[in-house]
């Protein structure tokens, strides 16, 4: 079996067996222990001489991490500059919180230069290197120059907007020649796919062949070289979370979050704290739910997680700030003495506490405003009592939303058609509940987190 070698942004600490907050870090180390091979990226630390600094190889079972730190300079520029304030806005179609700068598009690319740089020895000729995500699209241009053949692929975990947005960034032409530098590309959905092939032919960086079903496509680039883009929707561990979530129902944590609602009905939501989720407008259509149907006072409770993620970045410093309001605010109009509408935590659980959650709540409700899959959706799902199943409230702007057809689909924008949806879900009757529970339990017992793996393997290794 030739070994895999992943390079993402953020290697995940090596400690085994803990939570890792981030849907990438959890898929990743699945495929890693099946295949063996290294894992290659950043340690998150900072130290000023990083770019002289050779990485650093730990191994764990099959597995070597090969992590390096990064310099201030280009933790700011690369990291939190393009990758955060540039990319991730625009990927998410937020035009409006993206910011252009030469000077961080020239980090960018130099970090990733020095990524090629640091792995290139590590490399061997059968090796199958997989890049993962928006930090790191002209790794694999990079690592042509320097003169590897192997097969690469690069797999993108948000959203590819359309190229109205696109088209404001500088760079988006020499960004999509360079992704063309790979063997394959893979996405989350059709119109993820549906609107990368649209910019790759309205750039001139190749042209395109699509296929009938519009879930794969055959690109010649400009120089000839041939790279298939494909549709390979990333999952769960479906069949683990099930069993987890069984147990988790016994647990303390669980019994404890039950003791404390005293038959009251639970609205879950768990997310990193990003602007792209749609926190406030989640809030608000709570809000509304009080307001409209005033019998869910003191009878419903929204339990809200969401841990702080690139704080560094003042745009997530603002929306921390107008939550804190928000809740502030619904909590001192509409609680009780003994009632607390919105419980609001900032902070990470291990996964059986959060799978044990999930299974404790009538409804699940994830509503981002833009995502490229949302695996939330998906665990949510697979950790219900198939007796008496939860409802998924699911925004149609998730990745998720293809899939998962049988949830309550709802338009994160409009708060006052969330709200409806979440009273419909609280009051919806069992039968309902589980056939749309077991329709969509069947999807991810079969499209689960190996079959992504899997799939996406052997389209790399060329054996579709
Ligand atoms: P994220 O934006 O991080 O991932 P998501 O897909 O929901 O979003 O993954 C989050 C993961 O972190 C889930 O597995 C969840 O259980 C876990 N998590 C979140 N909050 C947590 C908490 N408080 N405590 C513990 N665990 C927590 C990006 C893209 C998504 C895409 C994934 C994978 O933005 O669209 O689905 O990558 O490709």
């Amino acid at each position: 079996m030739n070994r895999l070698i992943i390079i993402s942004n953020r290697v995940a600490p090596v400690t085994e067996g803990k939570s890792q907050a981030g849907g990438l870090a959890v898929a990743i180390l699945e495929a890693l222990k099946r295949q063996g091979g290294i894992w290659f990226g950043w340690n998150g630390e900072i130290e000023e001489s990083a770019e002289a600094t050779e990485p650093i190889l730990k191994k764990a079972g099959n597995i070597t991490y090969a992590t390096m730190p990064l310099s201030r300079r280009d933790h700011d520029e690369y990291y939190n500059g393009y990758a955060n304030a540039t990319l991730w806005p625009l990927l998410h179609y937020r035009l409006d919180l993206a910011s252009f700068d030469a000077a961080t598009y020239e980090a960018y690319r130099r970090v990733n230069a020095l990524f090629a740089e640091k792995v290139t020895p590590l490399l061997r000729d059968q090796d199958l290197v997989w890049v993962h995500d928006y930090h790191l699209m002209p790794l694999g241009q990079e690592l042509r120059r320097r003169g590897h053949g192997q097969r690469m692929g690069f797999f993108l975990h948000t959203p590819w907007p359309s190229p109205e947005i696109l088209s404001a960034l500088p760079a988006m032409v020499e960004l999509v020649e360079s992704l063309c530098a790979y063997d394959l590309i893979g996405f989350h959905t059709r119109d993820d796919l549906g609107c990368f092939t649209q910019c790759v032919a309205t750039s001139g960086a190749g042209t395109v062949e699509m296929a009938e079903d519009g879930a794969s496509a055959c690109i010649t680039a400009a120089d000839g070289h041939r790279v298939e883009a494909r549709v390979f929707p990333i999952s769960i561990d479906t069949t683990n979370l099930e069993k987890l979530a069984a147990q988790a129902a016994q647990s303390e944590a669980t019994q404890r979050l039950r003791d404390s609602l005293v038959g009251r009905a639970l609205i879950v939501g768990v997310d990193r704290l990003d602007y792209s989720k749609g926190l406030p407008q989640r809030f608000t259509a709570f809000q509304e739910l009080l307001d409209r149907y005033p019998e869910n006072l003191s009878a419903v409770s929204f339990l809200q997680i969401a841990p702080p993620s690139r704080s560094d970045v003042t745009e997530y410093q603002q929306i921390r700030r107008e939550l804190e309001t928000m809740a502030g605010h619904i909590n001192g109009h509409f609680a009780d003495f003994d009632w607390v509408p919105i419980r609001y935590l900032n902070r990470s659980f291990g996964r059986r506490t959060l799978a044990g959650f999930y299974r404790a709540a009538q409804v699940g409700l994830v509503t981002p405003l833009r995502d490229g899959m949302n695996l939330v959706a998906k665990e949510y799902v697979a950790a219900q009592d198939p007796d008496d199943p939860g409802v998924l409230v699911l925004s149609r702007f998730a990745g998720a939303a293809r899939e998962l057809e049988e949830a309550l689909q709802v338009n994160p924008y409009d708060t006052g058609e969330v709200a409806e949806c979440l009273q419909r879900a609280l009051h919806m009757p069992l039968a309902e509940r589980k056939e749309r529970h077991a329709a969509m339990l069947r999807h991810l017992r079969t499209h689960d987190i190996t079959r992504w793996r899997e799939d996406y393997v052997a389209a790399l290794a060329g054996h579709p």
